[in-house]
């Protein structure tokens, strides 16, 4: 019998990657989708990659425990993916409480439902590098120390912590990769690596003529998510649950990121870019740095592409994207 699997956060960039990849290997694949008035758009990411049709989608809300509860009873899944958040560092900030209640409590709820409908399920959290905060290690491993600068890596902590107790208390096969930012041409338009994607695509065409940031010396350890969604997927076959760091192991500061993007064009960012104090952070993660060892030695994980191959197949995407009316082209 094919396997089951139940995602939340499906409409979002890492859920429709890891739909695509679990479909394609015969799994029957369940997503929660929040009530929204705007459904036939919530689902863009799924039709961009033409799975939309292949999922089942069942109505829940991370902040609503019974309906979580039914939809694991609906879906009987053998694994279920945690993926559902409010995603965006800068907004945590403004909501801070919104942001607990979905990105820490949420990830509770989901637990609980698990623990409730089907304990045998295997479980994944989409915790995050965001947790390292104020770096305390030149590269973050499974072993640093967590310092969250944010109410969402505050509220990241809570629910990592909440799954490594509830793997040590119900015995429940409940893994955590600790992932760092990955992008994709399906990135929210708000994170650093989109924006400026979209920004360099639209000056190109003539449509815009400036790319506004806030701190473009922070470094991040930029992947691809089609490459992290393997490693999710990986973590939920091994015998036993654990934590993974999941990174690239190469850091790179927003500067230069920029300069790939204008230089994939052909222009100079020095004639578009404008610093915009109001975008810098209240607290700031200066850098990371992930070291992926453990997900390479033990689930033979290893990222597959560039950070140069990722930021021109964004921008070739966004130049697509504005020759058809701002519709993102099917890959
Ligand atoms: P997105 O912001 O693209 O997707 C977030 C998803 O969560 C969307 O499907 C959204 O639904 C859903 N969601 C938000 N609030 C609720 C709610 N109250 N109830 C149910 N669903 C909700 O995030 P990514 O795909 O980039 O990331 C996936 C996960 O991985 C997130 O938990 C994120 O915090 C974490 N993470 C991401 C990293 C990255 O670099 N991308 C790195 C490390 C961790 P809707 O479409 O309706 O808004
Ligand atoms: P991040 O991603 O906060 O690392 O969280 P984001 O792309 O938003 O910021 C990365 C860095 O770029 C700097 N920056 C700007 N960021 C945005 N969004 N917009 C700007 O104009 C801008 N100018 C400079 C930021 O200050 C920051 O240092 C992402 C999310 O996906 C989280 O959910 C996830 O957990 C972490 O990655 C790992």
């Amino acid at each position: 019998m094919a396997p089951t699997a139940l995602i939340t956060g499906i409409t979002g960039q890492d859920g429709a990657y890891l739909a695509q990849l679990l479909l394609g290997k015969g799994y029957e694949v369940y997503g929660v989708v929040r009530r929204s008035s705007h459904f036939g758009i919530a689902d863009h990411r799924l039709r961009w990659l033409k799975i939309q049709k292949d999922v089942r989608f069942l109505d829940a809300n991370l902040t609503d425990l019974s309906s979580l509860v039914r939809s694991v009873e609906a879906a009987r899944p053998d694994e279920v993916y945690n993926l559902g958040a409010q995603s965006y560092v800068a907004s945590s900030w403004q909501q801070p409480l919104l942001t607990g209640n979905v990105t820490g409590l949420g990830a509770a709820n989901v637990l609980e439902a698990v623990r409730i409908a089907q304990p045998n399920a295997h479980f994944y959290q989409a915790s995050s590098s965001e947790m390292f905060g104020l770096i305390q290690e030149a590269h973050q491993s499974e072993r640093t120390p967590f310092y969250p600068r944010s109410p969402y890596g505050a509220a990241k902590l809570f629910a990592h912590w909440m799954t490594v107790n509830y793997r040590e208390s119900f015995a429940m096969h409940a893994s955590s990769g600790i992932l760092f930012n990955h992008e994709s041409p399906l990135r929210g338009i708000e994170f650093v690596t989109r924006k400026v994607t979209d920004a360099v695509a639209r000056i190109k065409l003539g449509l815009s003529d400036e790319l506004r940031l806030g701190n473009i010396d922070a470094k991040r350890d930029w992947g691809h998510a089609r490459d992290y969604v393997e490693a999710m997927w990986m973590m939920l076959q091994q015998e036993k649950p654990d934590d993974y760091v999941v990174a690239t192991g190469r850091t790179t500061s927003v500067r230069d990121m920029v300069e790939i993007a204008f230089g994939h064009v052909g222009l100079k960012s020095s004639n578009y870019l404008v610093i915009d104090p109001a975008l810098f952070r209240p607290a700031e993660v200066d850098i990371l740095l992930g070291d992926p060892t453990k997900a390479r030695k033990t689930l033979g994980w290893e990222p597959k592409t560039t950070l140069e191959e990722m930021i021109c197949e964004m921008v070739d995407a966004d130049l697509e994207r504005h020759n058809n009316q701002g519709h993102l082209v099917p890959a």
